[in-house]
């Protein structure tokens, strides 16, 4: 209805001018055509000039209604130490840009009142002059070297690098998505290669570089306020680009040609969410949550500012700054390394036949605790020796299985009454005897490697019991897994 409303009052409009143009052609032919034309010039003269005092009102006016929501103005001032540098700047810009613009706007309107044709005057044929011409190229030029060599100097000043230590974090952009990568407790991002990318490795770290395997990714972006960032700033497929809006930070992130840009975030989010709170503009209710006021819900952004894709919009993370205690305490809570969770053992991994120190301290210390309950319990004296395997089908311990032997041999040597029989066990494939010799032959591995690690022969004996003594379902293939197994058994103690 409205609409229909709104489309009658144009058509009516147009109609209405149609037929004035017809009333005043009408009387230009009675009055005469010289007449007419002076009036219609006197009339469009005026009419420019209303133009130009409302058209000024109203670029005004909306600066002014807007000026809160304005990045630099009101509450929007810059959230980083370099941003203020960048805000000048602008202003300088903007300051010699509305001088222009004020004076070329009133000029205009005011030369085609001033000099509208009226009968008896003519204009003034002006084909050259050499000083006007200086003075509109020399001017402009002048301001331009001023505006630039400005811009230079507020580059150099928010780009260079002071040696001041910095935390280095990384923004990978891909469409439609941002990576962040944080470098994890030893501070710096390990290497990558493109070479390196799989479906598991999506940002081709170099696992042979050890600073790769604490780095971690984030699902926002946490710094600390007043500490130096540098971030890295790259892309897998087409142009991005990285963009702090409120940290006046904006850097292309280019496919091969890695970008940074350094910044200290000066403000926490809690701290701008409070003085937004100031300003009537953040009073109003979240649309996307309406119990909240608009102060707070703020947070920064990092956007994409460059048209990457359809689905460019999406291209959004929260950053959150925060207070160094906070910051440290978020870090804790980033435990899982994208090494660790997604890598560890499989066969990208280069460490997969070893254990990191941590993680044989973690094993040696669970099985010490599995080995003392099992020396208190009266019933149960079997310990299964889960981590110690065999190559398939073969008599042949797999890598890691060392450790856990070691951590058997530590437990026998800080126990030594303790004696022990090594007990193999295979599932039902294959026949009987072939079972038998087969598991008693892996049971002397273990006890063999146990010997060379200095424990008695005559604290232990190895026997085989092939698949008589299932602890599985030989049916299912995890059954049957469980079944082959190795257990050391506590026979005095
Ligand atoms: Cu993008």
């Amino acid at each position: 209805m409205t609409f229909l409303i709104i489309f009658l009052c144009i058509v009516l409009t147009a109609v209405v001018l149609v037929q004035l143009g017809k009333v005043t052609e009408i009387a230009r032919t009675i009055r005469g055509e010289a007449d007419a034309q002076e009036d219609l010039n006197t009339r469009q003269g005026f009419i420019g000039m209303v133009f130009m005092v409302l058209f000024m009102i109203f670029c005004l006016g909306s600066a002014w209604y807007y000026k809160n929501w304005m990045l630099g103005y009101g509450p929007h001032e810059s959230a980083s130490e370099h941003g203020g540098v960048l805000d000048s700047m602008f202003n300088i810009t903007l300051g010699f840009t509305y001088v222009v613009f004020v004076l070329t706007h009133i000029a205009l309107f005011w030369y085609a009142w001033k000099y509208r044709g009226r009968r008896g005057r003519k204009a003034l044929f002006m084909p050259h002059d050499t000083k006007l011409e200086l003075v509109w190229t020399a001017i402009p030029a002048i301001v331009m070297c001023f505006l630039v060599v400005n811009g230079l100097m507020a580059w150099n000043e928010v780009m260079g690098d002071d040696g001041d230590e910095d935390i280095e974090i990384e923004a990978t952009a891909q469409q439609f998505s941002w990576t962040i990568r944080y470098p994890g407790q030893d501070g710096k991002l390990g290497e990558k290669d493109y070479k390196s990318i799989t479906g598991l490795n999506a940002l081709g770290q170099v696992w042979t570089d050890t600073k790769n395997l604490d780095d971690f990714n984030a699902d926002k972006i946490v710094l600390p306020v007043g500490k130096k960032v540098r971030v890295r700033i790259t892309a897998k497929d087409v142009l991005h680009n990285f963009d702090l809006p409120h940290f006046r930070v904006k850097m292309d992130a280019i496919p091969g040609l890695p970008t940074y840009f350094y910044f200290t975030p000066k403000i926490t989010t809690k701290d701008y969410r409070k003085n937004l709170a100031d300003y009537p503009e953040y009073q109003a209710p979240d649309p996307n949550s309406p119990d909240k006021k608009l102060w707070e819900t703020f947070n920064f952004d990092l956007a994409c500012a460059e048209l990457c894709g359809s689905g460019h919009y999406a291209m959004k993370k929260i950053v959150e700054i925060v207070t160094e205690e906070e910051y440290e305490k978020w870090l804790t809570t980033q435990n899982s390394t994208y090494f660790t969770s997604g890598v560890r053992f499989s066969d990208e991994d280069p460490y997969k036949n070893d254990l990191f120190d941590n993680e044989d301290k973690a094993q040696a210390a669970a099985f010490k605790t599995t080995f003392e309950s099992t020396l208190l319990s009266e019933e149960d004296k079997t310990i299964i020796l889960d981590k110690v395997e065999f190559a398939f089908a073969k008599s042949e311990l797999t890598p890691l299985s060392r450790y856990q032997i070691n951590h058997l041999a530590a437990e026998l040597k800080r126990n030594p009454n303790v004696q022990i029989e090594l007990a193999g066990h295979t599932d039902n494939v294959g026949s009987d005897e072939n079972n038998l010799t087969f598991s008693e032959s892996r049971a002397n591995v273990v006890y063999n490697m146990l010997l060379q690690k200095g424990i008695d022969a005559d604290r232990m004996r190895a026997v085989g019991y092939g698949d008589r003594q299932p602890i599985g379902d030989n049916d299912t293939d995890a059954g049957r897994q469980k079944n082959r197994r190795t257990e050391a058994r506590i026979i005095a103690q």
